[in-house]
């Protein structure tokens, strides 16, 4: 596995427009698109510095994977993201060296990437996902 870079930073937040005006008045990044994914239950607003993104997340629904980190850690880092070619690759690797998959297939993400997530409990605590630039079949 030959991750290419840190494709962002989800970061999970109670208020996403209250998280936008820290990122842009103290940071002074910019948001350039917010984004509800439906299907993960969040609404995603992306800033960038340098080739990553921090992408903020806030629940749509308490049921959903981030209204229930909220609910049980509260704020703070929800997972960080790797950009990689050929996910479907890296996913079978990772299975194979032992890695449980929360996706074995990839699916679609915010921002039109293909995306597949590692479960934290075999990548030493840290919600792991990987993503290529193309879309799923
Ligand atoms: N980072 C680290 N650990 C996490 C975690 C996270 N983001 N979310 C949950 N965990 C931990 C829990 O604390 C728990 O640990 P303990 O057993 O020690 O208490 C363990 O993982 C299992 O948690 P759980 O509550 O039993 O399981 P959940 O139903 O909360 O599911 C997870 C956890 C990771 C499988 C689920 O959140 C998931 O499938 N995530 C992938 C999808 C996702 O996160 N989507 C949101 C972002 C979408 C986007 O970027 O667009």
């Amino acid at each position: 596995m030959k991750p290419l870079h840190i494709e962002h930073i989800g970061i999970a937040v109670s208020n996403l427009t209250e998280a936008i005006g820290y990122y842009e008045n103290i940071l002074g990044l910019k948001c350039y698109k917010i984004e509800e994914v439906p299907d993960q239950k969040v609404r995603t607003a992306f800033l960038k510095v340098g080739q990553t993104k921090i992408e903020l997340l806030e629940s749509t629904d308490p049921e959903g994977p981030v209204g229930k980190f909220l609910e049980k850690k509260g704020e703070g880092v929800h997972h960080i993201a790797f950009a990689v070619e050929n996910i479907e690759e890296h996913l079978k690797e990772a299975e194979s060296k032992g890695v449980k998959l929360i996706d074995t297939v990839p699916r679609k993400g915010a921002e039109g990437l293909s995306i597949a997530f590692l479960h934290p409990k075999s990548t030493f605590g840290v919600l792991t996902e990987l993503c290529e630039e193309k879309s799923c079949k």
